[in-house]
């Protein structure tokens, strides 16, 4: 038999971090003694080499433990927005050294924009993603679709937000949503406004205390805005969006966790231009799952849905059942998907062979020192 390892209980934690958003998830996996040495603190920004982290009472800088700093191999090695950590505080709780990341429930990342691939994270521990669309200008079932596949994949419920709904009217709004729930029924849609306050309260009325919110969605749909109008104050910086202006500036540059009046927690992100989908099977699966549910009737069991006999897929699409756009998607980010996993997982391997290589040379100079 294994020795029983104690754990913690929900009622040893105190209500602050319980506020914070920490629940049984996390303390299960911490052993008593751990917090002997140290305290628990979740990230509430992510500075260039620093992260500012609370532990319900104050905000602290702090910085990695060296040991973080050398193993670290990849992205998620390093903490981002949102993560519970261990650290230690000094100077009277000014200052704070990170010794360990806990196990996420949910991440959030993405391919990084261009070539290369490699991914970012966005945010950890996020239990609802809002995707963020305006109605004018930046309304896309396929963009929808692609964020849909990123929370999809993490685990995360998504839920879409219209913003900007002060400059349609009712009816053109009615047909947008319409077009989102023909395709994807099971999802929640809200609009609203930041001008005009329409729609705000329905969207305070579902976020629900302790539980972490992201907003996700273009730059300049409004995600900041409507931040500050949950918050009740201007405290982070919008963009004027002037013609000439709206191309290639973010307003917000980087990712901060806020907590809300009612307690509900929420990270507001930059606008991501590029979204690259990165290894991401499941969620395509679950955001085009009437697709895979047609796939079982495909004649052969590799069907690529492409151009084979009997093909179960392409035949809906000709019967007009689904549509040519969404059926192009997600072909194409399947494709993407399969392609981004090979190069990846490439990438890894060179650099581990790297790394061994650059271990056995350092090896070579010291014996031979
Ligand atoms: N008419 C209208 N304008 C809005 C609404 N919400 C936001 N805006 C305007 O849209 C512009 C962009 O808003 P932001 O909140 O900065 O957009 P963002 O999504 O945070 O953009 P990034 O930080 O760059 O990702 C601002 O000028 C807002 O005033 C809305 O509901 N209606
Ligand atoms: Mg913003
Ligand atoms: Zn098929």
């Amino acid at each position: 038999m294994h020795p029983k390892v104690p754990q913690l209980h929900m009622n040893n934690i105190s209500d602050k971090l319980e506020n914070l958003g920490l629940d049984k998830y996390f303390v299960e996996k911490i052993t008593p003694e751990r917090l002997e040495d140290f305290e628990i603190a979740r990230v509430v920004a992510v500075h260039k080499d620093s992260y500012t982290i609370s532990n319900g009472e104050v905000d602290v800088l702090a910085e990695l433990v060296g040991k973080i700093l050398f193993s670290a191999s990849s992205p998620i090695d390093y903490p981002t927005v949102g993560d519970w950590v261990l650290a230690n505080f000094y100077d009277e709780n000014t200052f704070a050294i990170i010794h360990e990341i806990l196990s996420r429930k949910t991440l959030l990342k993405r391919k990084t924009p261009g070539k290369k691939v490699d991914f970012q994270l966005i945010a950890a521990n996020i239990d609802v993603a809002f995707i963020v669309q305006s109605l004018n200008d930046n309304f896309n079932l396929r963009r929808l679709e692609r964020y849909l596949v990123m929370a999809n994949e993490s685990n995360i419920q998504p839920i879409v937000l219209l913003s900007k709904s002060d400059l349609l009217n009712n009816e053109d709004i009615a047909n947008k949503i319409d077009k989102i729930q023909k395709i994807m029924p099971r999802i929640q849609v809200l609009p609203f406004s930041n001008e005009n306050e329409s729609g705000l309260d329905r969207v305070k009325g579902i976020m629900q205390p302790s539980l972490t919110y992201c907003l996700l969605g273009s730059s300049g749909v409004g995600k900041t805005t409507l931040l500050n109008n949950l918050l009740g104050e201007e405290r982070y910086k919008t963009k004027i969006v002037s013609k000439k202006e709206s191309k290639g500036r973010h307003a917000t540059t980087h990712r901060q966790l806020s907590k809300l009046d009612w307690g509900a927690l929420i990270v507001d992100t930059p606008g991501m231009r590029e979204l690259g989908s990165f290894s991401v099977s499941t969620g395509i699966e679950e955001t085009f799952s009437e697709i895979i549910q047609l796939a079982e009737n495909c004649q052969f069991n590799d069907c690529t849905h492409v151009k084979e006999k009997g093909c179960a897929v392409l035949s809906a699409v000709e019967n007009g059942l689904v549509s040519p756009d969404r059926y192009q998607n997600y072909i194409k980010m399947n494709k993407e998907s399969d392609y981004n996993e090979m190069s990846y997982l490439e990438k890894r391997t060179k650099d581990k062979q790297f790394g061994k290589h650059c271990k056995s040379v350092m090896k070579h100079i010291k014996k031979h020192r």
